[in-house]
């Protein structure tokens, strides 16, 4: 199905996705993998935001909880501390659509409150309270699937076919989300590369897309620096990789992934190299041709 025409609907902001767009990651984790814990203090991470708002990215994906494999949870007076200073900051500094990295509903309204637009969910929206909570914002949704939960998924991921049970469940969530009173142009997907996933898994998913891309729902993708890139170039220096020489190791692996994933219909690309990424998120949609 084409993104001709189609929109996202944020809050009080309306994203077009006739062409696609690079949402920048920001972590405010102490514990992140890729920016080392340099973002923690709000006002770091808002000069960071800005600065891949200036690169040109149209959402910026502020993330209080690691959802690493092996990450242990967070509390949510934890995550309010780390995402709302940051959000509050940011909404009046930029037209960009700001998107919240939760589970958590209290999380959800807070955020939405402080100016957020987007709720970007790893467990589509199935924590007790939190389609609610989402259905009464105004904020878009964007519904991730994962099998198991980040301390456990990568032990064994098992699917007898994993893109039809990735597609079911992600429609099974949109239409909850419909029956919840959220309309159908704030709700994206995204299949959750490297969530409950071996590579095998990733590498189907990506193959076929199109196949997700074909319910018409818009879908997003993160492949920024997952282990999957490593595994695929064989780039993989150890366990304690500092976070720099990860980055570097990784990004041209990211690059070809964006580039490809716009190619099988991918209208939101989340990346943590965001003028890296727009320029091959271009160069897919030249040769993809109009
Ligand atoms: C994704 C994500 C992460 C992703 C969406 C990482 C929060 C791990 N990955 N959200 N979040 N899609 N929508 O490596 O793939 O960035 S955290």
């Amino acid at each position: 199905m084409p993104a001709f025409g189609r929109v996202l609907r944020c809050a009080g902001r309306t994203l077009d996705l006739s062409a696609p767009l690079v949402m920048g990651i920001l972590n405010v984790t102490p514990d992140s993998f890729s920016d080392g814990g340099r973002f923690t203090e709000p006002d770091r991470a808002v000069e960071h935001a800005l600065r891949m708002v200036e690169e040109g990215a149209a959402i910026i994906d502020v993330g209080g909880e690691s959802t690493q494999p092996g990450a242990s949870p967070v509390s949510a007076a934890e995550e309010l501390d780390r995402v709302v200073p940051v959000i509050e900051r940011l909404a009046g500094r930029t037209a960009a659509v700001i998107s919240v990295d939760t589970s958590k509903p209290e999380v959800m309204r807070a955020a939405a409150a402080a100016g957020a637009g987007l709720i970007n969910d790893v467990r589509a929206l199935t924590a007790p309270g939190a389609l609610a909570a989402a259905a009464a914002s105004a904020c878009a949704v964007c519904l991730m699937h994962m099998q198991g939960e980040p301390a456990t998924m990568q032990r064994n991921p098992t699917y007898a076919d994993v893109v039809s049970e990735v597609k079911a469940l992600l429609l099974g969530r949109a239409q909850a989300c419909g029956a919840a009173g959220v309309p159908a142009e704030r709700i994206a997907i995204d299949p959750g590369f490297g969530f409950g996933k071996t590579l095998a898994h990733n590498l189907e998913l990506l193959r076929r897309l199109p196949e997700l891309a074909a319910s018409g729902i818009p879908v997003v993708v993160g492949l920024s620096r997952k282990s999957m890139v490593a595994s695929l170039t064989g780039r993989v220096s150890g366990g304690r990789t500092p976070s720099d020489r990860l980055a570097a190791e990784r990004l041209p692996g990211s690059l070809a992934l964006a580039a490809i994933a716009v190619l099988q219909g991918a209208c939101i690309v989340r990346a943590h190299d965001v003028a890296a990424t727009l320029d091959a998120v271009r160069v897919a949609v030249a040769v993809r041709g109009a």
